[in-house]
């Protein structure tokens, strides 16, 4: 036994002795032709036969097999490079999505959600836009065949949600959205927005800045200030441009915030009436603040990412840096 070479050889030998017509039955057999008194004897005798050839037969077949796990472990070169896994990440437009919503659940927001075609009442009557307004105009909105739309801003989502709902509301809606703009470093004519709505019986401009000042210190890091410029959009009344200080250089001045020490990152302001009125709110018992900005603005801004356009190439080169 201890001699077999191979599995095979091993075998035709456990055959030939252990096997059903092979030595150790047959001389059980034999048994039987025996005397009484020789029996037993005999029978103690091939039992320890068989036990010897079993114990045999099983140690040489564990040395073959570890003889063949080191000849195979021989084998691989340890040394080669892993195979790569294709570990995959997620696009810097969802990490900063993600990374918002985060920051304005914890403040108590839930996420809205709505379609990308619109009607035109959703995305701009309902949002006090003048018919004569420029965002309006087929050279900068796209408009489908039978009238409706596709959204220029996720604002709709907000219109929706307060139709549905009675107020205290406080959601904010991530999505893409769409507008005629022809494409280079900072414009897209695919993009994607977060917007935020607030409304309760005596939200203030006091509400946004605080809680737009906790997310920008959340999101670019604790010494980052907010401060409001005053603008005009017709959906809200004040109005307010919205600047982060320069996370880069402090305030100091830089070539992120072109020395400016602030970077341009939301629009926001207070809630203008006549939207209150198209959804069935009474304006005289409740308030509430809106803000908006741009992801690609934002991931541009914190990744360092020249060009809008590389978010969208799908160079994974590119995008597996962030
Ligand atoms: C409702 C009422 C008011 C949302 C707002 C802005 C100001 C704004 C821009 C930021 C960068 C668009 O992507 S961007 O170019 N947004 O300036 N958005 S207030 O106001 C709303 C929304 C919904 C019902």
């Amino acid at each position: 036994m201890s001699a077999a070479p191979d599995a095979t050889a091993l075998e035709v030998l456990r055959i030939r002795y252990l096997g059903r017509k092979g030595v150790v039955p047959s001389l059980m057999e034999r048994l039987r032709e025996l005397p009484p008194e020789q029996r037993r004897a005999f029978g103690q005798a091939v039992n320890s036969l068989k036990e010897t050839l079993a114990r045999a037969l099983s140690d040489r077949k564990r040395e073959l097999d570890e003889a063949e796990v080191s000849r195979a472990r021989a084998d691989i070169d340890w040394t080669l490079p892993g195979e790569w896994r294709g570990v995959g990440r997620l696009h810097p437009v969802t990490q900063i999505i993600e990374r918002s919503v985060r920051i304005f659940r914890s403040l108590g927001f839930t996420v809205a959600t709505g379609p990308d075609v619109e009607t035109v009442h959703n995305n701009f009557d309902a949002l006090n836009t003048p018919p004569d307004h420029p965002s309006r105009d087929p050279q900068d909105t796209f408009y489908l065949e039978n009238g409706d739309l596709l959204r220029c801003h996720t604002s709709p989502v907000q219109v929706r949600y307060m139709m549905s709902r009675s107020p205290p509301v406080r959601i904010v809606a991530p999505g893409r959205c769409y507008r005629r703009d022809t494409p280079d470093a900072t414009h897209s004519a695919n993009f994607h927005q977060i917007e935020g709505l607030y409304v309760d019986r005596s939200v203030s401009l006091a509400d946004l800045k605080g809680d737009l000042s906790y997310f920008a210190r959340e999101l670019m890091g604790p010494e980052v200030r907010v401060r409001f410029r005053p603008h005009f959009f017709p959906f809200t009344e004040p109005s307010v441009e919205v600047d982060f200080s320069c996370h880069v250089c402090r305030g100091a001045g830089c070539r992120v915030c072109k020395q400016s020490g602030w970077i341009e990152i939301a629009g926001a302001g207070m809630v203008h009436p006549n939207v209150f009125r198209a959804v069935g709110y009474d304006p005289e018992a409740v308030t509430g603040y809106a803000f908006g900005m741009g992801i690609e603005r934002i991931a541009m801004v914190l990744f360092g990412i020249p060009d809008i356009r590389l978010l969208y190439e799908n160079d994974l080169r590119y995008l597996s840096q962030f």
